[in-house]
């Protein structure tokens, strides 16, 4: 009878222990869950890439989940993050606010005065070869690859520097610019090229933070931040084009910003939209099939203007790519990043920006 008792104890004994071994791990795992979601942590980066190149290890990349990164380890990692093309971080500096203290708002954009690479450099100073800057008073919350696709428009990319590299360094922003160039004369490809330019932004600096940016949209206010949140989010939601209005409710062209895991999570854009149009349509409805939910500035802050251009020659409106956008459901999982390919011609450190000019191919005859 006595033994009864024992053993019935020790059995009770090793369930308690599970279960408060259990309900430990549950609080470890709600208590770092934030870290793992948080778009500015570069460390967290870092595993998710790992994750992303060790395809089916899935379970180490459970565990990693689970570990705590100090803060120590955190600053530790941002400087080997960082350090193949930017100075290396001051782990004595204190992290940048959530509000950057210089901002102005509102902001004149004219796009009649004419200004030379020479002088937009000599006008930014800070902005490092190949169109890097970073903070000097602060650790920046994100690391940011802002990615232009780009063909035949070097008027509209030097209103683009001169505006945008003094807007992000008030936004106290880390960041680089990155030209994608479509080469050769085929019908352009806007989204393929911004494909292109997260694997290659990538190969440069290890970003956390993606802004896929049309080279002919300027902010009309800086407390518009050039960074990413826990969900995407629509940097243009009130265009001059539109009367400072959404054309539609789903509307996600000219500026979005994706951290790393969102970018994945959708398997990045369509590679299949040649031409003109849809294409942002088909991005819209990735991020709503994923689950996430388009986060947009408000609208006085959202304002936008775009340079006046009539449309480019090998860009015409392209009707077939309505039958891809209702098709996309079917076979998003097949086009998109994982599926990206193209032949990198050159890549160029210029003065304000990194240019990449690639071969995407040309649509399906
Ligand atoms: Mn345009």
């Amino acid at each position: 009878m006595k033994w009864r008792l024992f053993i019935t104890l020790c059995v009770l004994s090793v369930l308690f222990c599970a279960l408060v071994y259990n309900s430990s791990n549950l609080k470890d795992w709600n208590r770092y869950q934030p870290d793992t979601e948080r778009p500015n942590s570069s460390a967290v980066s870092l595993i998710s890439q790992s994750w992303w190149s060790s395809n089916g290890s899935a379970k180490r990349n459970e565990s990693m989940h689970f570990v705590r990164i100090s803060d120590a380890d955190f600053a530790m990692v941002q400087s080997n993050v960082t350090e193949s093309n930017m100075t290396t971080k001051n782990t004595e500096m204190p992290k940048c606010p959530d509000t950057p203290p210089e901002l102005v708002g509102p902001l004149r954009i004219v796009f009649d005065e004419e200004f030379s690479l020479e002088k937009i450099a000599e006008l930014n100073p800070y902005v490092e070869f190949g169109g890097h800057h970073r903070p000097k008073e602060c650790n920046a919350l994100q690391h940011i690859a802002i990615i232009i696709p780009f063909r035949n428009r070097d008027h509209h990319l030097t209103h683009w520097l001169y505006y945008l590299h003094p807007i992000l360094r008030r936004q106290q922003g880390d960041y680089g610019i990155y030209i994608i160039e479509q080469a050769g004369k085929d019908t352009f490809n806007r989204a393929k090229l911004l494909n292109v330019g997260f694997v290659e932004a990538l190969k440069d600096v290890p970003y956390d933070c993606f802004i896929f940016s049309d080279v002919d949209i300027i902010p009309l206010d800086d407390r518009n931040l050039y960074r990413c949140s826990s969900q995407p989010r629509h940097l243009a939601s009130a265009m001059d084009k539109f009367n400072f209005r959404l054309p539609y409710e789903g509307y996600f062209g000219g500026i979005v910003a994706f951290t790393k895991e969102q970018y994945l999570k959708i398997n990045g854009f369509s590679n299949s939209y040649w031409g003109w149009g849809t294409e942002d349509d088909d991005t819209y409805k990735r991020v709503v099939m994923s689950g996430m939910k388009v986060e947009r500035p408000e609208r006085i802050i959202g304002r936008t203007k775009m340079i006046k251009h009539e449309r480019d020659k090998g860009n015409e409106v392209n009707t077939k790519n309505y039958d891809i956008y209702n098709r996309m459901k079917f076979t998003k999982h097949l086009d998109g990043y994982q599926s990206l390919k193209y032949r990198l011609l050159k890549v160029e450190k210029m003065h304000l920006y990194t240019k990449v000019t690639v071969d995407i191919g040309k649509p399906p005859s």
